[in-house]
């Protein structure tokens, strides 16, 4: 690889709920870098650059390679359908009209729709999953020419796409470190970095892509390399709350439990939040994960009424989730519940039992989402296929939600409100002032607990 240039971009440019530090081009760079001594690797953020900054860049790089990082396809929220594709073409445009680098894609939002943005956004390559080895054998088999078949994950542009190879081998120990340019901006601008502790999830939720973009096995990755990352972030830049991006932490918990100790032995006084289900918990791990940092836990909670959870393929019930409310209040863990609302069969009598049952919680925040974004491959988008709702035909890449029929939001609303809780609808005014706290206050950290009612 002597000699060549490889430039990693992240095209994400959402700053909402914060913006996120790119992490998966992060991951990307220390791999190669680590694997791939004579090749230089240089990173850009679409946050920090504007398309004619992009465009410069590309004209006086002589990158040969560029790897674009698609992470959000749109927000996720039924109740602004904005597609975030156009801003991609874009970008991908400006990279091909100005330079001659062979380009791939990867990314979340990549892995959920590959064969569809291969032929929108026209790339050279594209890596469907994890893309620290599949990139590394590509950019390898690129450079002395030979064929790149049979690379997991890996899909070709020019129509040749074929069938994606699915990941089987996994990586367990990888090194992070961060873009001290990117830290710093998004430290400031963000009050929280990221690191991943494991990847996967074994659950079977209708509506999720997780398992689609990591995979279903869980793969746990090295508590010592995670303690140094935590530990160089805290002493090299004053960094003290993290998000560990699992697609659910408490998934592992003999694994959970040996990176709480190491912490702990480490000495390192840095708070994390993480997304939990609100299942497979004890006293015992909230004290100890309270110990090693742990501040807020996002529950991915989903509804307030065991029959709607059951339907939507949760395997806890309410009771679950009134327990291990209360065990975080107990600990003084902030918690909040992310929603899905009149999602596949949720009925006025369903909705209803969610708000009665929401008055049960005390000091959380609830964050609704109405209805269930469709994406390729889930259970749901076959049940959606079944019911009419989309075409078997349909790419689901604008914004396609499922929302039960008769789902009054309206009255959901009314009912949200009536339960004096801290119900925040997506569209509500309040993200504006908890952006306030962050940019203006330079409020580090969680800002929701601000939100919370009795
Ligand atoms: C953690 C997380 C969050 C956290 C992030 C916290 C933080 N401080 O980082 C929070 C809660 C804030 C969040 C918010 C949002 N999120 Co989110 N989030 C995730 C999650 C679970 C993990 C993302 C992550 O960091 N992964 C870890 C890194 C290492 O993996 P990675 O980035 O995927 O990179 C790997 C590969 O993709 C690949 N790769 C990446 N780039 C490239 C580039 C090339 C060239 C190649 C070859 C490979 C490659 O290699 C990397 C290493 O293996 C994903 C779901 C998932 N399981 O992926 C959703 C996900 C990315 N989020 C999503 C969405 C929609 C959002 C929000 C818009 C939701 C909202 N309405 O608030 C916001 C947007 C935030 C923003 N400003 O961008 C969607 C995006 C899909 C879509 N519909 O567009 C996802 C996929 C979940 C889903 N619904 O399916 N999120
Ligand atoms: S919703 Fe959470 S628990 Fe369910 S499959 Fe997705 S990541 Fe796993």
């Amino acid at each position: 690889m002597k000699g060549r240039k490889l430039l990693l971009v992240s095209a994400n440019r959402l700053a909402d709920p914060y913006p996120v530090y790119p992490i998966g081009i992060s991951y990307l760079h220390t791999y190669l870098s680590g694997h791939m001594p004579d090749l230089e690797i240089s990173m850009a953020d679409m946050n920090l650059l504007t398309i004619s900054g992009l465009a410069e860049l590309m004209k006086s790089g002589n990158f040969d390679y560029v790897g674009v990082s698609l992470r959000n396809i749109d927000g996720a929220n039924s109740l602004d359908r904005t597609s975030f594709i156009p801003g991609y073409k874009e970008i991908v445009d400006c990279i091909r009209e100005n330079s001659s680098s062979v380009i791939i894609l990867g990314g979340a939002g990549f892995s959920i729709f590959p064969e569809v943005l291969m032929s929108i956004l026209k790339p050279d390559y594209g890596i469907a999953g994890e893309g620290e080895e599949s990139l590394r054998l590509l950019l390898e088999r690129l450079d002395r020419d030979e064929n790149v078949d049979g690379i997991e994950g890996l899909i070709k542009g020019n129509g040749e796409e074929g069938k994606i190879k699915e990941h089987s081998n996994y990586l367990k120990s990888l090194e992070l470190s961060f873009n001290e340019t990117l830290s710093d901006f998004y430290w400031e601008h963000s009050g929280m970095l990221n690191i991943q502790t494991k990847r996967g999830c074994c659950y079977n939720c209708i509506y999720c892509s997780y398992p689609i973009i990591d995979g279903r096995k869980v793969r746990t990755l090295d508590t010592d390399l995670i303690v140094d990352t935590l530990a160089r972030l805290n002493r090299d830049k004053g960094i003290n709350y993290v998000f560990f991006t699992d697609s659910v932490f408490n998934i592992h918990n003999s694994y959970n439990v040996e990176l709480a100790e190491k912490i702990i032995k480490s000495g390192v006084k840095i708070n994390w939040g993480a997304y939990f289900s609100p299942h497979n918990l004890t006293d015992e791990l909230l004290e100890l994960f309270k110990q090693s940092g742990l501040k807020h836990i996002e529950f991915g909670t989903e509804s307030l009424c065991t029959e709607q959870m059951h339907r939507y393929g949760k395997n806890f019930s309410f009771e679950d989730v009134l327990l291990n409310s209360e065990r975080c209040l107990k600990h003084n863990i902030f918690y909040a519940h992310f929603l899905i609302l009149g999602g596949l069969g949720e009925s006025e009598r369903t909705l209803r039992e969610t708000m009665e049952n929401s008055k049960k919680i005390r000091f959380s925040v609830f964050f609704p989402y109405i209805g269930m974004r469709i994406y390729p491959g889930t259970p749901l988008h076959r049940i959606a296929i079944d019911m009419g709702v989309v075409s078997e035909s349909d790419t689901l890449l604008e914004p396609t939600y499922y929302i039960e029929k008769g789902f009054d939001l309206e009255l959901c609303r009314k009912l949200a409100e009536e339960t004096g809780k801290a119900w925040i609808f997506p569209d509500d005014p309040l993200f504006g002032q908890l952006d306030y706290m962050r940019t203006t206050k330079k409020k580090k950290g969680l800002i929701w607990e601000y939100l919370r009612k009795p």
